[in-house]
């Protein structure tokens, strides 16, 4: 007999409600998006759709492999999963025996599944848990805390109702959220005015009815004169800035060299334009959204930009309105209990982390830290030395940059351990692999939904796993166990996770049945507009934010015109496209086929002063590294940029649809570790420079 069920797609970080159809042979037959959430209706991105691929896929790790030969070398041996657990536990007790817990490292995605990897951590005696952030939203992320006290995903923006839309290249119908482009797609049909910022002119520019080619590096001086034309015409909701944010006196003088005229002198985009759409945004306010993105692509000054974006949000005073920046609620604004975490009952840990987040860097979240720092410890053994580095869903040598230079400080650890479902970059180099279960194999720990209707959702297995592998919960859970400190996991079984987490909510298993969620309120729920509150320390929307200049980091930085590349020398730019999710899919046997290769976007005219003809292959070098790619020679990139999409070139052999197909980025990103935004806690991945010449 088929079965239906209800589930959460893995196949990217978003992490959409999905429904399966499994057939009467415990196959895989269908994925859609989960029509009980209206939301999401039965959509599901191309990604979604591969899923089915990658779990029959016979190119991903089927039982956990211990190396043989050096790293990196490819020469493994299988193994038995109580082999390589008993493997992992004798160098972790060997470790900690000699250096401490704090001597064991591990990062993973983030996001709501964490819970159980940082209890993990917490449970062995280790403060040293990252996620992937600093090379994705850490910068806005900063900056959010910084003028509301909330970080970047204390707001949720309702797009639907939004009269005018601005993404400062936030790739929105290309770079993936399946409610979001929804939801995007919607506003457009009722006439939402789009305006769209990025040197680089992408899908979503065909919906946008404004586009700016902005020259990289530069959305700090844009922004620096929206603010000035806004504050100098009055063009700001005075009720909303009087009542709630402080510094609007200091704000307003700091401004005042930065007029759009001077604006366009950076960016290239004129003054009178500029001017224009003040006055437009001013009049669609407070339904407008200016989107904060993801560091407005990873420059070193995008803690300061990604904080103008919030500050300009705010004299729009579009919080908590219909189409504007809306708080999701939790389950606790829902009169209810919230999911208890697994780490709860489990001792805090004292140490300082490695990498100084809390501590050394007061204004930094301890929470995910910043990895790049983390290396430093590795690397330098201070402030003290950390020996162990476990990965999960997570896959560094691709996502930070510079892979060689992070291959000689992964090398100075005594334990490299990967568990992915994928031959990863990183599970290549490491000494142990341990194949978790894909999502359609394995359930996870519930997870918080928040939203105007908050609730619970639920990741179910959908078939039995089709390899050796397990879920990683179990792993964690053996871990601890063969660690000693089983105390903390004494769960035989998903429903013992399940059960643990839902005490005292009110809510039980079987409450998901019947949709895959649980919502907890039926109705929306508002705030009080008249009585919002901030978590700075004032309360208040803060411009001037009294957390960064107590670590004095100022509030206001004056703009720094960013370097132009030399002649023949081209700024690296990268993203996303709609079939690829990072690096993870290229070798998804349907992905793999709907874009094989990665091409190099290089400006007409600059393409020509170089002899270079659209199809051509060139060579692009930095430093020591060079490699081979074609042009695609556009006037839709700005003459200063170059660009490529993320994820391309592969170096694991056992991955055939991928390997050496195309160029990474992140390999060009020399140096990069070091570069980072100090304001914000960001890795500057757009801080890159490459010669491109015919090959
Ligand atoms: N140069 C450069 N660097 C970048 C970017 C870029 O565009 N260019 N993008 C940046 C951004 S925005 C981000 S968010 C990061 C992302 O960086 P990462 O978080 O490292 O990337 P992901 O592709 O999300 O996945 C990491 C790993 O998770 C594995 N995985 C997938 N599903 C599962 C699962 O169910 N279980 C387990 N255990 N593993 C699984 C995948 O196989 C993959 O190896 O990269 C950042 N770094
Ligand atoms: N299909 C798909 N969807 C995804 C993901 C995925 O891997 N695949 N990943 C998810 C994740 S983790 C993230 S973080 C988001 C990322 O979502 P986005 O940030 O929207 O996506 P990117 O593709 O990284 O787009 C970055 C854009 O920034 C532009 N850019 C570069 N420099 C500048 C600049 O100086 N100024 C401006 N204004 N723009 C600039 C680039 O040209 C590029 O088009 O997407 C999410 N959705
Ligand atoms: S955006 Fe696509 S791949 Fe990502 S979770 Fe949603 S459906 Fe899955
Ligand atoms: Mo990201």
């Amino acid at each position: 007999m088929s079965e239906t069920v209800y589930s959460i797609c893995g196949m990217c970080a978003v992490r959409c409600p999905i429904k399966v159809e499994v057939d009467d042979g415990g196959r895989v037959q269908w994925i859609e998006g989960n029509p009980n959430d209206p939301g999401m209706g039965t959509s599901l991105c191309a990604k979604g759709v591969g899923g089915k691929a990658l779990l029959y896929d016979t190119e991903r790790p089927q039982r956990p492999m211990i190396r043989t030969g050096a790293r990196g070398s490819g020469e493994w041996r299988q193994a038995t999963w109580d082999e390589a657990l008993e493997y992992i536990t004798e160098k972790l007790k060997d470790i900690i025996s000699k250096h401490g817990a704090k001597a064991v490292l591990l990062s993973d995605r983030g996001g709501p599944f964490a819970d159980i990897r940082k209890a993990f951590v917490k449970a062995i005696g280790s403060p040293n848990y990252c996620n992937h952030d600093c090379t994705c939203g850490r910068n806005t992320h900063h900056a959010s805390k910084s003028v509301y006290g909330r970080g970047r995903t204390g707001f949720a923006y309702d797009f639907k109702n939004c009269k005018h839309i601005v993404l400062f290249g936030r790739n929105i119908t290309e770079s993936i959220k399946v409610k979001e482009v929804r939801q995007f797609v919607k506003a457009v049909k009722n006439g939402a005015r789009v305006t769209y910022i990025d040197p680089r002119a992408t899908n979503t520019t065909s919906k946008a009815t404004r586009y700016w080619q902005i020259r990289p590096g530069t959305d700090y001086a844009l922004l620096l004169g929206i603010a000035n034309c806004i504050v100098n015409e009055g063009l700001y909701d005075n009720d909303f800035v009087n009542k709630y944010v402080t510094g609007m006196a200091e704000f307003q003088s700091f401004l005042t060299p930065y007029t759009p005229e001077w604006a366009e002198k950076e960016t290239g985009i004129p003054a009178d334009e500029i001017v224009a759409f003040c006055r437009e945004v001013a009049g669609d306010a407070p339904s407008v959204i200016f989107h904060p993105g993801w560091m407005l692509a990873r420059y070193s000054d995008s803690f300061y930009a990604s904080r103008m974006i919030h500050i300009i949000n705010a004299l729009m005073g579009n919080i908590e309105v219909k189409g504007g920046q809306i708080y999701p609620k939790t389950p606790k604004d829902a009169g209810k209990s919230g999911l208890k975490s697994l780490g709860a009952d489990i001792p805090g840990v004292s140490d300082p982390r490695a990498d100084g987040c809390g501590t050394t860097y007061k204004q930094f979240d301890k929470g995910p830290g910043l990895l790049q720092l983390a290396y430093k410890a590795i690397d330098t053994g201070e402030p003290y030395p950390v020996k162990a580095y476990i990965v999960c869903r997570h896959d560094p040598l691709l996502s930070m940059p510079d892979p060689e230079e992070q291959k000689r400080i992964l090398n100075k650890l005594d334990l490299l351990v990967a568990v992915d479902v994928n031959y990863s970059e990183t599970a290549w180099f490491a000494d142990v692999i341990l194949p978790d279960c894909t999502y359609l194999e394995r359930a996870t720990i519930l997870r918080t939904e928040k939203g105007l209707k908050p609730g619970f959702g639920r990741r179910q297995k959908a078939v039995d796993p089709v390899y050796d592998t397990k879920p990683d919960w179990w792993i964690w859970t053996q871990l601890a166990r063969m660690l000693g400190k089983g105390e903390y996991f004494p769960y035989e079984s998903i429903e013992d996770i399940w059960n643990y987490q839902l005490q005292g909510t009110g809510v039980t298993i079987e409450d998901f049945e019947a949709k895959g969620f649980v919502r907890l309120a039926e109705e929306p729920i508002w705030y009080d507009r008249d009585d919002l509150k901030f978590g700075t320390p004032s309360g208040k929307i803060e411009l001037v934010s009294s957390k960064w200049e107590e670590m004095g980091v100022p509030s206001f930085k004056a703009y720094e015109s960013p370097a132009s590349p030399s002649s023949g020398t081209y700024r690296l730019l990268f993203g996303r496209c709609g079939y690829q999710a990072h690096g993870q899919s290229h070798n998804n046997p349907v992905l793999a086929e709907l874009l094989g290769t990665n091409e190099l976007w290089i400006n007409t005219a600059e393409a020509g002063k170089l002899g270079i003809q659209d199809g051509d292959m060139v060579e692009i070098s930095n430093e020591s590294v060079t490699g081979e790619i074609r042009a695609k020679v556009t006037d839709f990139i700005h003459p200063e940029a170059v660009f490529m999409l993320h994820g391309y070139g592969r170096t694991v052999p056992v991955q055939t649809r991928a390997f050496g197909k195309g160029l990474a980025d992140q390999a060009f990103e020399r140096g990069l570790l070091d570069v980072w935004d100090p304001a914000g806690g960001g890795i500057s991945l757009c801080e890159c420079f490459v010669q491109v010449k015919p090959a």
